[in-house]
């Protein structure tokens, strides 16, 4: 058995909130993951707190009994990786809420995020039964294109796939996009699910951005990718001489690459 700071996810896990940290995309308290564990790192970690159980409602049932780890309330990623035992731990989701079962130290508690992070691990789950991670940070341009650009799925993914030819490769199942909402509720959360139907990123509208994916690297590529393409639109959508990316050249680049795109975005 092992000390739950000695597995591999918690480790990269810890790297990459420095990472964000440094590209300026977790700003104080900024940003929460969290890596659901599979059956084998489950048994290999032992609980290392009394157990403290914590209520929640409406838990998902095909989250029960599975364990996640995830960065703790008012967690500054600057610092994750030099105090992981009070900023990062483990719980196991229950029926009536979770209990935390590792890390946590000083009396910490879970992100204020955590019903996104558990609704949104539920709804993946659903339809991608190799989806492991939930990454949400402040990226800058994404946040700063959510003011110069309507908030809709369409429009948006459009107009991402057009910056650079990657995107759509990246992530043909496009965007989904949110209105500004107060975050930490049940509301954001369930809306957020909802979007991860169809897609593993959601923007939130003047507040960041959250990607869904199979490993931590997985997951910050998507918002790596995304935050590039918002970049380059927000240096040149009021200077530009050319029409970017046409539907006609998207459709070559699936067709090369074999990838569907998300329907309804591009036509031909
Ligand atoms: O954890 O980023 O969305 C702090 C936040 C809330
Ligand atoms: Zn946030």
């Amino acid at each position: 058995m092992i000390k739950y700071t000695e597995l591999t996810a918690v480790k990269e896990l810890a790297n990459l909130t420095y990472t964000m940290w440094q590209m300026g995309w977790d700003e104080k308290n900024g940003g929460n993951i969290s890596y659901l564990l599979s059956p084998e790192e489950t048994k290999v970690i032992y609980c290392d707190q009394t157990p403290r159980f914590i209520k929640l409602e409406n838990i998902p049932n095909n989250l029960v009994g599975h364990y996640l780890i995830i960065t703790a309330s008012g967690s500054n990623f600057r610092l994750v990786k030099n105090s992981i035992e009070t900023t990062v731990g483990v719980i196991r989701i229950e029926q009536e809420g979770y209990t935390i079962v590792a890390g946590f130290e000083n009396n910490n508690k879970p992100t204020s995020e955590i019903y996104m992070h558990i609704l949104s691990h539920s709804s993946r789950l659903e339809v991608d039964p190799t989806h492991r991670v939930v990454v949400h940070n402040h990226a800058t341009e994404i946040s700063e294109m959510t003011f110069v650009h309507e908030l809709d799925d369409k429009t948006l993914t459009r107009s991402l796939w057009g910056m650079i030819t990657e995107c759509i490769i990246v992530f043909p199942d496009g965007v989904g996009v949110l209105p500004w909402m107060v975050c930490g509720n049940e509301e954001i959360g369930k809306a957020t699910a909802k979007k991860l139907t169809n897609c593993r990123i959601v923007i939130w509208a003047h507040h960041g951005i959250l990607a869904t994916g199979s490993s931590l690297n997985d997951a910050f590529g998507l918002i790596e990718t995304v935050n590039k393409a918002a970049k380059i639109y927000m240096n040149t959508f009021d200077k530009r001489i050319t029409t970017g990316i046409t539907d006609k050249q998207l459709i070559e680049v699936c067709d090369f690459f074999d990838v569907t795109p998300r329907k309804g975005i591009i036509n031909g």
